[in-house]
């Protein structure tokens, strides 16, 4: 019985997955480390590639002491293929096949259905790689620029972990679709990611952190959602990959409340009470209140068309094969087939916002999303209103109505405002930037935007963590720049 915590580090790729008892997928996925390595080059963080920086790699895969500190450098990052432990006797948690043995290779019936949950996960960790390829030049610390680059070598190991799932279940479509992974580019005209967000700019550090705030929000859901598969590979690799996907979540509430603290503490020692006193906080080289909210609405909406249509067949089918199921599946308790329930959906009639009662299998895109917005808004108040509530200032960041600057699904087709009145098309044009950050919000962002590389000091923008990575002192030297 091979110990599956256990992670082989020899090869040339770290894993424990029984790689060396593999020669046939070991050199289809050596083949494809070169190309990998000139992705990351090419389209990896712009710079500090051969920066010594302080970073976690995975070990072993149980819940304690799976990780070790060090520092390397980008391109020496050992990538590798982690699965969490299997457990004995799993079972289908929900659908047609509910209560079947899980299965260990791909069902027939689901391969394409499969695949293509698979490559769209996969593409969306090397795309956020390409949107923050830039942000190196601009990081607000060392401990910032560090957590950047411990996000991007952890989303390209996340990339790591589907293609090892395409190449090992799926042959050469496996194989084409791993190659495909390296070749579309985010925002690219011609071969562009395959989800709406994944093409949008992540242009200064504030929309890192909303990023990773509201997206990868996103991807803690639907990697819940594909963790409770009936095809025992993927659950088993969502399950390892959520563990490191919560510190990415971490950086981005945290780097968002330290904004806020800076904000805050700068208007209280200016005497600043009003927080639309907008020209007066920017003064103080800090984001005033109002941005920040309009950057929330920006990345709030764009993250939402992430869930797809709020009524999907394709979502419906992916269940009821067992192959993508709900939040917290094994945690609810129903009969997990959903054939004869209902769910309360958001819709669009007759020019009007009406909550209507659809079939639940038809409506799990939107019973994700809803639980996305639950988490989302308790983490806005946990972590952003206290902060601004202690220092007492009169101010609440909110998240707005789901029908705002959507996309994609039942709103695509309208404007509202963000409490989800509908608009006229020149409303909206005229009202915009109350709602959004306009040229002039994100040219002063951009102004803020200065490196600072001094070991333990920060941009005035953003106060120091309360604590270091790894327990470190604040003045500890997270990137030894080359
Ligand atoms: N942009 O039935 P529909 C993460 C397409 S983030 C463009 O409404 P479905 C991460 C859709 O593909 C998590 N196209 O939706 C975070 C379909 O096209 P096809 C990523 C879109 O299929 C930060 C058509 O519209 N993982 O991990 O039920 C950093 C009709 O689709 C969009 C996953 O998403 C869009 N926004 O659901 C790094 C999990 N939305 O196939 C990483 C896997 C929909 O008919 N993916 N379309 O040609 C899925 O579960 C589903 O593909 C989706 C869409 C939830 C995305």
């Amino acid at each position: 019985m091979p110990n599956d915590m256990a992670v082989d580090y020899d090869g040339l790729i770290p894993n424990n997955v029984g790689l060396n008892a593999d020669p046939r997928l070991r050199r289809a996925l050596e083949q494809w480390h070169p190309s990998y390595l000139g992705w990351w080059m090419d389209r990896g963080p712009d710079g500090f590639q051969s920066a010594e920086i302080y970073l976690r790699t995975a070990v072993g895969v149980d819940q304690e002491g799976w990780a070790k500190f060090g520092y390397v450098r980008m391109p020496d990052y050992r990538w590798g293929i982690l699965l969490a432990p299997q457990v004995e006797g799993r079972t289908i948690p929900f659908g047609a096949h509910k209560g079947e043995r899980a299965w260990q290779e791909v069902p027939g019936e689901y391969r394409a259905m499969l695949r293509r949950l698979i490559t769209v996960q996969g593409d969306t960790e090397p795309a956020s790689v390409e949107q923050q390829r830039r942000l190196g030049a601009t990081a607000p610390s060392l401990y910032d620029l560090r957590n950047l680059f411990q996000v991007n070598v952890e989303e390209a190991r996340h990339l790591w972990a589907m293609v090892y799932l395409l190449q090992k279940y799926f042959g050469r479509d496996g194989r084409e679709e791993a190659e495909d992974l390296l070749r579309r580019r985010s925002g690219d005209r011609d071969s562009p990611r395959l989800l709406g967000a994944f093409n949008e700019r992540t242009p200064d550090w504030l929309a890192f952190f909303m990023f990773t705030f509201f997206t990868d929000r996103d991807g803690k859901m639907q990697l819940h959602a594909l963790a409770q598969s009936g095809f025992d590979p993927l659950s088993r690799t969502c399950r390892f990959m959520l563990t490191e996907e919560a510190h990415h979540m971490f950086i981005g509430q945290s780097g968002i409340g330290r904004v806020l603290e800076a904000t805050c503490a700068a208007m209280k020692s200016a005497g600043i009470d009003d927080p639309h006193d907008i020209a007066r906080v920017r003064a103080l080289g800090v984001i005033d209140l109002p941005t920040m909210q309009k950057r929330a609405n920006m990345h709030f909406s764009l993250t939402l068309d992430l869930f797809g249509s709020e009524l999907s067949t394709n979502a419906a089918n992916a269940f009821q094969g067992g192959l993508k199921g709900r939040y917290l599946e094994d945690q609810i308790d129903d009969d997990h087939a959903l054939l004869a329930a209902t769910y309360p959906v958001l819709r669009l009639k007759d020019g009007e916002i009406v909550r209507e009662e659809v079939p639940a299998l038809s409506a799990l895109n939107m019973r994700l999303r809803d639980d996305f917005v639950a988490d989302a808004q308790s983490a806005v108040e946990r972590w952003w209103n206290r902060i601004i509530a202690r220092a007492g200032i009169d101010y609440r960041i909110t998240l707005p109505h789901v029908a705002f600057n959507r996309r994609i699904g039942e709103f695509a087709v309208i404007e509202a405002d963000t409490e989800g009145k509908l608009l006229s098309t020149a409303e909206w044009a005229r009202r915009r930037d109350e709602f959004l950050p306009s040229a002039a919000d994100d040219e002063f962002v951009a102004s803020l935007m200065k490196p600072v590389r001094e070991k333990g000091k920060f941009a005035s923008w953003i106060a120091p963590p309360r604590t270091g990575i790894d327990n470190k002192p604040g003045d500890f030297e997270y990137v030894k720049l080359a």
